[in-house]
Order: structure tokens, then C-alpha cells, then sequence
């Protein structure tokens, strides 16, 4: 093929434009800052949850855990991971328990409450947030909250309720911030890569526990969990049979085989004697198995209803 590099000067000009706006732009935004002595309102960012680059490996944290503000200041979470997560300010009294386990259908827990300006003790809810449109529920992207009261103010997570909390911290107007944006980012950048070596470590341990006859759903350790199935493809004989363990922590995975039922969570099929077609085992929740004999010669695909668009998808080969 012949060589056409006449259009490729724009794009290149462009690349230099935004290298130069992201090295101009913060000396520019940093000298704002100081001219109103930070007494004009600011907006943070947090990143609800983190993921390796193949969304393999999912973390279920807020980062920054802890962010200090002031009064007027707002904060924008940001969907940062494709698994579903949710930033909830439970209301006076309420505790994380009542909420559990999390109902992405009951539009209090998965659809945005509250307003946008934080009382302080109300209920506030984001909804589902997730940074990719195919979860299968709807999901927003970010959430704003302005914080006009002093206090300090932890939210949770509903879905993974305990193990996922953060805390904003707002101070009176007019206090110097213990941080800014981006050291808060250089923090962010070091925690989500730890996230994600832990994740890896992880799915290199499962894969000693797994074999042709074995597979793991995932793992988590209430930090980093692995959204795969280990190993996602084994080879038995007819007759044979594959047990599918959850070992995480806390998050629930489906070995759904066949077309993908309208409700993942209704058991459907024989796992006794699978030949072919639908078969669901519902909800597996952590420690818990579920064991399918495969008695006709097949490639069989399967997914995890629930985590299929992470890429949580394997196959059992069956041979005579
Ligand atoms: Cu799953």
C-alpha cells in the first residue's frame, strides 16, 4: 500500500497542542488559585473503584479514601472501573446492614436520591455508576455533590456495603487544605496500582488451587477482586464432572451456560446431567459451589450473568 502522510500532520499538531495546554494549564490554574487566597468554592474529584486495563482485576475502593474540604466546596465522584459500584450517604440511624444485600432494582438503592446540595443527614444515593454502558443496568458516570455544612460525612458503597467506604471531610471556609488535586491524584495513581498487583498475585494463587475438573469464579480479597473464571478452559470426558467454586470474600458470580436467562438469578436446568442447551445455577454466593456432569460430547460456552461484559466468560470442552 502506498503511504499517504499528508493527513497525518493535523492529528500530530493537535497531540502537541494538548502536550503543551497540559503543561501550560496548571501553572495557569495554580496562579488562580492563589489570587482568591482559596476562598471561592472548589470542585475535587474521587474515582469510585479502579481496574487493570483488561478490567480482569476490579478494585473496590474510593480514592481518595479521605478528602479534606471546605464549606461551599463540592465533590465529583467519577466512575473509574467497569464494575458496578454505588456513593451512598445513609441517613441518620440507618446503618449498611439494612441495605444489604444490595437490590439494583429497587430504584431507592439503584437509581440517584437526594439532591445535589448534602444536608448533612439525609439520605443521598448516586445510583449504579459504572464507566461502561453494557453492565446491564442503567448506569451514571459521575455524581456531584455540593457540601455547605461542616463535618465529617462517610458514604458507602451498597454493593460491596462494609468493605467500601470513604469519608469527606469538610472544614470551615477559608481553611488552607492539607492537599491539593494532585497530590490526591499521585496517591490515587500509587493505590490503584497496588489494586492491581494484588489482583494479579491473586489470580496467580487460584490458578494452584484449579484444574480440568475445577474451576474458581473469580477472587476477592475485599480489595482487589479477579473477574475471571480460573481456569476459564478446561477439557473433561463424558460423564466427568466440573466443580465451579466461589472462594471470594463477598462477590456473587452465575455459571450460566446456554442463551443468557431474563433473570440470572432463577436456577434453571439439570446440572446432573447437562447434554447441551440452558442451564443456570442462579446466584452462587461466596463459598459456595456448584457442579455440572457433562454427558454428551461438546465445546460448551458459558458466562457469568453478572459479569459477562468484563469479559467473565469460559469454556468446557468435552471429549468421548
Ligand atoms: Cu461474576
Amino acid at each position: 500500500m502506498t503511504a499517504h502522510p499528508q493527513p497525518l500532520k493535523k492529528p500530530r499538531f493537535r497531540v502537541l497542542i494538548a502536550l503543551l495546554a497540559a503543561l501550560v494549564l496548571p501553572i495557569a490554574l495554580s496562579g488562580t488559585a492563589a489570587a482568591d487566597g482559596g476562598k471561592s468554592p472548589r470542585n475535587w474529584t474521587v474515582q469510585v473503584g479502579s481496574e487493570s486495563p483488561d478490567q480482569a482485576i476490579q478494585g473496590m475502593s474510593f480514592l481518595p479514601k479521605n478528602i479534606f474540604i471546605n464549606a461551599d466546596d463540592s465533590v465529583t465522584w467519577e466512575a473509574n472501573a467497569g464494575e458496578i459500584h454505588t456513593v451512598t450517604f445513609l441517613a441518620a440511624g440507618q446503618t449498611i446492614e439494612s441495605t444489604q444485600p444490595f437490590d439494583p432494582f429497587n430504584p431507592v438503592y439503584g437509581l440517584p436520591q437526594g439532591g445535589t446540595s448534602y444536608d448533612g443527614h439525609s439520605y443521598y444515593n448516586s445510583g449504579v455508576m459504572s464507566n461502561v454502558s453494557d453492565s446491564g443496568l442503567p448506569a451514571v458516570e459521575t455524581y456531584t455533590l455540593t457540601f455547605p455544612n461542616t463535618g465529617d460525612f462517610t458514604y458507602y458503597c451498597l454493593v460491596h456495603g462494609m468493605a467500601m467506604k470513604g469519608t469527606v471531610h469538610v472544614r470551615d471556609k477559608g481553611t488552607d487544605y492539607p492537599y491539593t488535586q494532585s497530590q490526591y491524584d499521585n496517591r490515587v495513581n500509587r493505590a490503584e496500582q497496588a489494586i492491581i498487583r494484588d489482583g494479579y498475585q491473586q489470580w496467580s494463587e487460584a490458578r494452584d488451587q484449579a484444574d480440568n475438573h475445577t474451576v474458581i469464579l473469580g477472587t476477592d480479597n475485599g480489595t482487589s477482586m479477579v473477574m475471571r473464571f480460573i481456569e476459564d478452559n478446561v477439557v473433561v470426558h463424558v460423564g466427568e464432572s466440573v466443580t465451579f467454586q466461589n472462594s471470594g470474600m463477598g462477590e456473587p458470580h452465575t455459571v450460566t451456560f446456554g442463551t443468557e436467562p431474563a433473570n440470572p438469578f432463577a436456577p434453571l436446568g439439570d446440572p446432573g446431567n447437562y447434554t447441551g442447551g440452558q442451564l443456570n445455577s442462579g446466584i452462587l454466593a461466596p463459598n459456595s459451589t456448584f457442579t455440572v456432569t457433562f454427558n454428551k460430547a461438546g465445546e460448551y460456552d458459558y458466562i457469568c450473568a453478572l459479569h459477562d461484559y468484563l469479559g467473565m466468560i469460559g469454556t468446557v470442552v468435552v471429549e468421548e
